[in-house]
Formats: structure tokens, C-alpha cells, sequence
């Protein structure tokens, strides 16, 4: 399988999340990459190429042009403020108050763009934004010059990115940004599976009023987990896409056997869409030993995972998303491409 990697990632080496009331170490780390790297070596997994530049205007076809020139600059008009920290929000367009203004202190735009207070904006977070999106979008290439599969080890991820927003780690929408270049490239369908710990609200929201992106979220239940405002069952879609999203919400604890039912749920759903590109945002956060998630998947369970996805029989595009348990993070991923690939 080609395997698409740029060393750029590790530009984003924020030194603070906001977690529990503290800035600490955040969870997504470059070191995360280094143990995938490590696994895929220990194995002869797959065959790791550069990605190219593909500039920035598929990522227009998502994102917000003001959204985009806010990331941009983020990092110097944050240090002409002075501060001594990274960049947090601490201040919302919250109910009751007003959202249809841009505001002009950069204090207020950083509130107005952020979805999440916990991830910090640092140097070197736009380079590697960009480098990520550039990553995802060389994997696509190769499964549009006729890869049977291709995975974007992409960092930072995407799947919590919204049309305007960052959070959740999440600068651009990755699997957005290629879901959109497919289309503009000829794929009727796309369907986009997230199979991360977490609700991909970026994704739903991006492509929630379309019926030629269909969504599937397997994720902790919004009332227990981030990002606890999108990623309800009653989400169904609205418009032309009224029945084209998907959210299998799942409560705390829940093992292989009720999450497999859930995936079984959104395969047949996808076998019926019958798409002309599969996404699968691939997080391993559902780990049983993931710090800030509460599935019980085992690292074998992953291999099943990718053996299941195989079943279907689409060209197939994974793209990393989270998981946190670091040592761990390289078996589980390539425990499931490696699991689709040797059985598709
Ligand atoms: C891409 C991705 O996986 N993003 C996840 C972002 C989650 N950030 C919020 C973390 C809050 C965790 N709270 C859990 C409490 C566990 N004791
Ligand atoms: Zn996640």
C-alpha cells in the first residue's frame, strides 16, 4: 500500500493543551508519527512516499477564505499582542450574543474561529496544516491513478475542522478537502467513514445539506464525549442531504462486539450508496487503554476493523485522524490497513 508521509508534521509542536484547568504536554504529539514510522519499518509495511504541493485552493472548495488567511497569520499577529503563551481562546460568539460580525481584536478573532478552547495555535501549526491536507490529497491521487487503497499519514488531523473553524486538533478538514477534490475530479459519490473516537462534526457539517458525500460517524456518545454540541443519532442531514449523514453515537465502555455492530450498520448503508470513493478517517483513539476515550477495541480488533472495511470492495482512501495511547498507536493503525490489505 502506498503510504504518504511528510516529515513537515512536526512544524506543529504546540506546547500546551488546556486540560483539567492546566496547560499541559498536548495529546497530540509528533511522537505519535514516530511510533507509526517505527511499525510500519518493524513490518516492511507498505511503501512510504513525499507528498506533493497541491496549493491551497482545494482547500478553498471547503473552507472559509477569511477562516483560511485567519490561520495564516495566526502565529505573528498573536505574538505582535505580546503574550507569553500559545494561542487559546477564551472568548466565544456564545448563545445570546452576536455571531455576524468578524471581530477585529485578535483576542475575538481566535474565539470567533475556534470551536474548542484546547487546542493552542503555535508556531510552525500553519506550515504543518498545509503540509497535512497536502498529504491527504497526494494519497487520493494515487487511488484516482488506480491504487486499489492508499493511506494519508496525516498530521495534524482533520475530521473536527469545520467549514470556519479549528479545534479538537483539527486546523483543515483533510477528508473534506479530498471528498471535495474527488467530486471536482469526477467521482459522482464519495462516502466518508469515521471510524475515530470522536463525533467528525467538521465532516457532517461541511457536507451536511449534500447527497453527493454521504457521512458515517461511529463515535462516543455527545452527551460523554468531545465535542458534546454535533454528533447526535437524530442528525440525519438536511436538504439534498437529508439522509445522507449518519451518526451511530455509542455509550461509555462499549467493546468490539456492540462497536462492529455499528460499522456493520454504516457498511451495508455505504454498500447501498454505492460511492465511487471510500474516506475512512481512521482514529485509534477507540483503544481500551486511550487517555482521554472510553471504547474497550483491542489492538487485534483493528485488524478485523480493516479486514471488514476490504469487504466492500471500493477504492479506499484511510487518513489519520487521533488516538492518543502514543506507544500503542503505531500497531493499532497498521494493524488496520494492514488488516484491509491483506484481505482485499
Ligand atoms: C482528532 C481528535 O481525536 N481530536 C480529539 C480532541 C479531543 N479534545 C478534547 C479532549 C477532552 C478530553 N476529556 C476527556 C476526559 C477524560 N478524563
Ligand atoms: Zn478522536
Amino acid at each position: 500500500m502506498k503510504i504518504i508521509y511528510s516529515d513537515l508534521h512536526r512544524k506543529r509542536q504546540a506546547k500546551t493543551e488546556l486540560y483539567g484547568g492546566e496547560l499541559r504536554p498536548p495529546f497530540e504529539c509528533p511522537e505519535r508519527m514516530d511510533y507509526i514510522l517505527a511499525e510500519i519499518d518493524k513490518r516492511k509495511f507498505g511503501e512510504i512516499l513525499p507528498p506533493k504541493e497541491f496549493g491551497i485552493d482545494p482547500v478553498l472548495a471547503v473552507h472559509d477564505k477569511a477562516y483560511i488567511e485567519f490561520l495564516e497569520r495566526a502565529w505573528s499577529d498573536w505574538k505582535a499582542l505580546g503574550y507569553a503563551g500559545e494561542a487559546v481562546p477564551n472568548v466565544w460568539p456564545a448563545r445570546r450574543m452576536r455571531s455576524d460580525i468578524v471581530p477585529e481584536h485578535f483576542d475575538a478573532r481566535l474565539g470567533y474561529y475556534a470551536l474548542a478552547g484546547e487546542t493552542s495555535l503555535s508556531e510552525g501549526t500553519w506550515e504543518a496544516a498545509v503540509a497535512s491536507k497536502d498529504v491527504a490529497l497526494t494519497a487520493l491521487a494515487a487511488v484516482m491513478d488506480g491504487e486499489r487503497a492508499a493511506f494519508g499519514l496525516c498530521r495534524p488531523p482533520g475530521h473536527h475542522a469545520a467549514m470556519d473553524q479549528f479545534g479538537g486538533y483539527c486546523f483543515f478538514n483533510n477528508a473534506a478537502v479530498v471528498a471535495q477534490q474527488a467530486r471536482d475530479q469526477g467521482i459522482e459519490r464519495v462516502a466518508i467513514l469515521d471510524v475515530d473516537f470522536h463525533h467528525g462534526n467538521g465532516t457532517q457539517q461541511i457536507f451536511y445539506d449534500r447527497a453527493d458525500v454521504q457521512f458515517h460517524s461511529i463515535h462516543g456518545d455527545p452527551q460523554h464525549a468531545f465535542p458534546h454540541f454535533l454528533g447526535f443519532a437524530e442528525e440525519k442531514g438536511e436538504g439534498a442531504g437529508e439522509g445522507h449523514n449518519f451518526n451511530y453515537p455509542l455509550p461509555p465502555g462499549t467493546g468490539f462486539a456492540e462497536w462492529r455492530a455499528a460499522l456493520s450498520s454504516a457498511l451495508d448503508e455505504i454498500n447501498r450508496y454505492k460511492p465511487g470513493l471510500l474516506i475512512v478517517s481512521l482514529g485509534v483513539d477507540t483503544f481500551e487503554k486511550d487517555p482521554i476515550s472510553f471504547f474497550k477495541l483491542t489492538s487485534g480488533d483493528f485488524v478485523t476493523i480493516g479486514q471488514d472495511i476490504a469487504g466492500l470492495e471500493m477504492p479506499t482512501l484511510f487518513l489519520m485522524e487521533g488516538g492518543y495511547a502514543v506507544e500503542d498507536v503505531g500497531v493499532n493503525t497498521i494493524n488496520t490497513v494492514s488488516g484491509f490489505w491483506s484481505s482485499h
